[in-house]
């Protein structure tokens, strides 16, 4: 598999609690580089924007609201299967089914407080990195 890139974002649960090195750590050392990194508070149309594909769904308002609740850190991360493996660092999208040893599976206890985001695709991760990171990484 060539070398690919995903965009991950630390939610504003994570940023409040510390957890930015741990995230970092944790993909740096499995081996994948950093392209592109900002903390940045977002405002609602835009956190609407990046969740446009859930916006039918009952927890979209609050999930949004979460969201825009503090500062998130966005990220760009390179390397080989970056975007499924990045998933597998995460762990499943509610933490409380996430394996220990995944990001989430460490971290979280709440869906709707799950630290961190990432890609679920190579083309969710063009589309998402073009939107947070407008300027080019
Ligand atoms: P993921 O973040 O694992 O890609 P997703 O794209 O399906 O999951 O949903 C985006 C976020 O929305 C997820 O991280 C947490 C929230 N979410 C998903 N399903 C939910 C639910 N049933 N209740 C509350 N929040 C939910
Ligand atoms: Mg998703």
């Amino acid at each position: 598999m060539a070398s690919e890139q995903t965009f991950i974002m630390i939610k504003p649960d994570g940023v409040q609690r510390g957890l930015i090195g741990e995230v970092i750590s944790r993909f740096e050392k499995k081996g994948f580089y950093l392209k592109g990194l900002k903390l940045q508070n977002v405002e609602k149309s835009f956190a609407e924007q990046h969740y446009a594909d859930l916006s039918s769904k009952p927890f979209f308002a609050g999930l949004v609201e979460y969201i825009v609740s503090g500062p998130v850190v966005a990220m760009v991360w390179e390397g080989k299967s970056v975007v499924s493996t990045g998933r597998k660092i995460i762990g499943a999208t509610n933490p409380l089914a996430s394996e220990p040893g995944t990001i989430r599976g460490d971290f979280a206890v709440d869906i709707g407080r799950n630290v961190i985001h990432g890609s679920d695709s190579v083309e969710s991760a063009r589309k998402e990195i073009a939107l947070w990171f407008p300027e080019g990484i």
